[in-house]
């Protein structure tokens, strides 16, 4: 045996360093409870206590750190949205992305890939053409690219696609992206720790508690826990939580699925993106195919998956990649997705004094982890909504002041 063994195994053992320290019991009261553990809610922690010195927080989180939509959505990063306020917005989260690893001391494996939206019609194109142009505006990497463009970088597209819906060009956005999604998850979080934030896992809220219109305390299934201010960031969850204090939001509920091929050889380093076929694709580090497609059809609160959804989509990705006939599906899984009316965010105050909003993601829940949780941040600490959050009031649907992003989605919805 290597003498280098033999004296690892006399060794006195150490304490080997927990990625997260064990959970200590609930206080009886806190200054801000955040309602959810994933990417928002740790990410708003991590903000808190970092930028706002706030550190009297705890985060409930009914399942695990990252286990809801954070740990089930396709990994994509971009702004290359449609209107003004989601372009600033996203773009903002971009460049927190991009030093994210550096602030974690963990490697989040974010990979700066470029990202093509296919357009198959003339009105697609002409949708590109609004994207492109509002992008630059704005001082986004983003613009209108023609069939032989896309061809040269992902050489195995079929752009006639099957001869049924050829491709015309693409909007082309440079600075498109993936990132380890769970591990997002756990920088904020294992920051916000190191910070003096509290989280707490199964710990599901039942009820919030107010008296004369002001947040005091939440109800938990494992007892009541004051809190002075109270935010809520828990995507498909939203409706439960904003039925406690009769706040109505428009957001509705529809599962959004996903899947992942077995690995292959590297062959695309682009995300690949068709809104008319309603699929996206991205070949992981690993080299799976990790795809997606638009919500299912009818509003639901669930996260089965199904065969319908694979055949729907595996059916249309033949058409763009016909060699994924060959290719095994190793894994689906789906999320709730909070989709809003407008296609935009709802963030920042409410009507009850003390408690906050941070929903209606859609599909894009992912990209704004780190602006939301920056913004919200901001906006719990000062009571008053941050510059970037401002549209996203949810008193924008009574002052009619709605900011259309539905062009923007990566698939139809
Ligand atoms: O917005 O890029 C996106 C996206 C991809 C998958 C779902 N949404």
């Amino acid at each position: 045996m290597p003498l280098r063994l033999l004296k690892y195994a006399w060794k006195k053992s150490e304490d080997e360093p927990r990625f997260f320290p064990d959970e200590k019991p609930l206080k009886k009261a806190y200054d801000v409870v955040i309602i959810g553990g994933g990417g928002h809610g740790m990410a708003c922690a991590y903000y808190l206590a970092k930028e706002h010195g706030i550190t009297n927080v705890a985060v409930l989180e009914q399942g695990y750190i990252g286990g809801g939509n954070t740990g089930r959505n396709t990994t994509i990063v971009r702004s290359n949205y449609l209107t003004s306020e989601g372009v600033k917005f996203y773009d903002e989260s971009l460049k927190l992305f991009e030093d994210l690893s550096d602030d974690f001391d963990l490697n989040i494996f974010y990979s700066t890939r470029g990202h093509f939206t296919l357009a198959h019609t003339d009105s697609a194109m002409r949708t590109m053409r609004w994207r492109a142009e509002v992008n630059k505006h704005h001082g986004i990497d983003s613009e209108v690219v023609d069939v032989e463009t896309i061809q040269k970088e992902v050489p195995y597209m079929d752009m006639s696609c099957n001869g049924q819906h050829p491709v015309m060009g693409a909007l082309y956005h440079a600075p498109g992206s993936v990132a380890r999604h769970d591990a997002v998850a756990w920088g904020y979080a294992r920051g916000a720790q190191q910070r003096g934030v509290e989280i707490h896992q199964k710990t599901r809220v039942t009820d919030i508690k107010t008296k004369g219109g002001k947040v005091v305390g939440v109800e938990t299934d494992r007892g009541f826990v004051e809190a002075k201010k109270v935010i809520s960031m828990v995507a498909g969850s939203t409706p439960r939580i904003t039925e406690m204090l009769e706040i109505e939001t428009p957001i509705e509920i529809f599962p959004l699925q996903a899947c992942v091929t077995e690995p292959v050889k590297p062959f695309m380093d682009t995300i690949v993106v068709s809104g008319s076929l309603h699929v996206y694709v991205s070949q992981s580090s690993r080299g799976e195919l990790v795809m997606g497609a638009s919500v299912d059809p009818a509003e639901l609160h669930s996260t089965r998956s199904t065969l319908d959804f694979v055949e729907g989509l595996t059916d249309q990705m033949m058409d763009l990649f016909p060699f994924t006939s060959r290719l095994k599906i190793m894994r689906q899984w789906a999320g709730m997705s909070d989709i809003t009316p407008d296609f935009a965010p709802i963030m920042g105050k409410t009507d009850v004094e003390g408690f906050y909003l941070d929903a209606g993601w859609g599909t894009w829940g992912f990209k704004a982890t780190p602006i939301s949780g920056k913004t919200m941040a901001y906006t719990v600490a000062n009571d008053t909504p941050h510059e970037l959050i401002k549209p996203f009031s949810l008193s924008r649907y009574t002052d009619f002041k709605l900011v259309g992003e539905k062009g923007a989605a990566s698939v139809g919805h």
